[in-house]
């Protein structure tokens, strides 16, 4: 499912289908769809496969489309060190200037009953796939974290799935572990898109297969993949603590953790172009900019 914005600003809902044509939908949303489906007593899948019969697809591709973001989530969570390169990275960060540590906490929670969940955004701080994502100008050390992100609704049924870009600072978390939200949370620090898969027709959520690529002047500076057959967790499981005597809401996007994370070395920089694959979804891609410091 995508959305875009046509020649007179409306948003219109659209069913990318495997064969990569484009019907539009008569619906106005993701969450108009599902609820609407809901009323029928049918899945998404249903309504979606009654439009494809009885209507002919878009001549327009998805490159020739102003994408908007496929949900327009209230609140984007995260999860994190759900996978061992997380783990490991953490750790990295962390130990820089100090002596190393028998058990960090980033070991214990990798191994605690209850995974690390985190804040990471608001509709506002999420940007659409192809738009810019920031930099922190009080960093200098930050990568893009590609994610599968959960759709899920009000009472924790995950009910597609989709892409997010967790842009992270791993100085300042490295710091100090309360830095957190700051490490994670700023303008233009979260990108989701470009579609949402619907749940209903994924086989195997446990074997998405994960690419990160970073351009820089249109020459690959980083290329890494994973796969969610690597992750720690299951995804009930991460939900289950997100709902936790909490209120959650329709649409909210879950993200589940990285696995690719760019060498030690390498940082963001402005202009860099970031695209993140995960097959059955899309590429979501964002461009790097540093934002004008308002301080
Ligand atoms: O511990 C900090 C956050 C880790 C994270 O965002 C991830 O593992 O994806
Ligand atoms: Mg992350």
């Amino acid at each position: 499912i995508i959305r875009y914005k046509n020649e007179l600003n409306e948003s219109v809902l659209a069913v990318l289908t495997v064969e990569n044509k484009i019907y539009v939908l008569p619906q106005s949303d993701f969450l108009s769809l599902v609820r609407e489906a809901e009323n029928k007593g049918k899945t998404p899948l249903l309504l979606i496969e009654e439009v494809i019969e009885n209507s002919l697809p878009m001549k327009l591709t998805l490159n020739d489309l102003d994408l908007l973001k496929p949900v327009d989530a209230p609140e984007v969570w995260a999860a994190g060190v759900t996978y061992e390169n997380s783990k490991l990275a953490r750790n990295y960060e962390a130990s820089q200037g100090y002596e190393e540590k028998e058990e960090t906490f980033y070991d214990k929670v990798y191994n605690a009953a209850r995974p690390e969940i985190f804040f990471k955004s608001t509709s506002a701080r999420t940007v659409a796939p192809r738009g810019e994502v920031y930099l922190r100008s009080d960093s200098n050390w930050q990568i893009p974290e590609p994610e599968l992100g959960l759709v899920i609704n009000k009472v924790g049924k995950i009910i597609g799935y989709t892409i997010g870009n967790d842009m992270s600072c791993r100085d300042i978390e490295g710091e100090n572990p309360l830095y957190l939200p700051q490490a994670k949370v700023w303008k233009n620090s979260c990108s989701i898109g470009p579609s949402i898969r619907l749940a209903e027709t994924v086989e195997d959520p446990y074997n998405f297969d994960i690419t990160c690529r970073i351009f820089r002047k249109e020459e690959k500076v980083f290329e890494g993949s994973a796969n969610t057959e690597q992750l720690k967790r299951s995804y009930t499981e991460l939900v289950s603590y997100l709902l936790k005597d909490n209120e959650i809401f329709d649409g909210t996007v879950l993200l589940t953790g990285t696995c690719i994370v760019p060498p030690n070395e390498f940082t963001l920089d402005h202009n860099d172009r970031i695209e993140i694959e995960i097959e059955g979804i899309g590429i979501l891609e964002n461009t790097v900019k540093k934002q004008i410091s308002q301080t």
